[in-house]
């Protein structure tokens, strides 16, 4: 059979901004809830999940993410916000959200999905709805204190988005790893 990778397309985040999410998430790690936080170096803006694809089609991939967002102008984005899915009562998943480039983000989202049928991937059932994951809630223990800190405002300084990243994530036992494995730049 032949051998795949778990990939997805995101973009990635400047240090300063991944800096800022450190210093709201620790106070939350702290509450020591049964939560599965993502490591700060790894967050990150999904705009595309692929799941297991064959080795050999990453450069196809790659291909189509290029095409999808080379005519795109560069954007800014301002995080903001913190929230739950599918609320903040019952929360599976906590995530910072987006004041500034929303729109954009799912302008983006659309031409990946559009770029990506031809190689024989589905465009995404569910809306997207542009977001950075903080952690996995594994159960309640401990979830209310936290969600009572996440009252605490999280902005993020404005950056600036003119590239998307095709990702590989490894499942290990202390956590998903995640490595670029290729990148498709804005040129406007
Ligand atoms: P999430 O942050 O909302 O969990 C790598 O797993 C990335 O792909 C994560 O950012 C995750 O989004 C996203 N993703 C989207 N759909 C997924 C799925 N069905 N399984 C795993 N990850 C998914």
């Amino acid at each position: 059979m032949a051998q795949t990778i778990r990939t997805f397309i995101a973009v990635d985040l400047p240090d300063s901004v991944r800096h800022a999410i450190r210093h709201y998430q620790e106070p939350l790690k702290d509450e020591g809830a049964d939560i599965r936080w993502v490591r700060t170096e790894s967050i990150h803006l999904t705009l595309k999940f692929l799941g297991e694809v064959p080795v050999d089609q990453k450069d196809e991939i790659l291909k189509a993410a290029v095409q999808a967002v080379k005519s795109v102008q560069p954007f800014t984005v301002t995080l903001s916000g913190t929230g739950g899915f599918p609320d903040l009562k019952n929360p599976r998943v906590l995530w910072v959200g987006i004041l500034r480039g929303a729109q954009e983000l799912t302008d983006l989202s659309i031409r990946l999905n559009n770029a990506l049928i031809p190689l024989g991937f589905e465009m995404d059932k569910r809306p997207f709805k542009a977001h950075l994951t903080l952690g996995r809630v594994r159960s309640m223990r401990g979830v209310s204190s936290v969600i009572e800190r996440m009252a605490d405002p999280f902005e993020s300084e404005p950056f600036k988005v003119n590239e998307i990243n095709l990702f590989k994530s490894d499942l290990n036992p202390t956590g998903a790893v995640y490595t670029v494995l290729g990148c498709a730049k804005m040129e406007g």
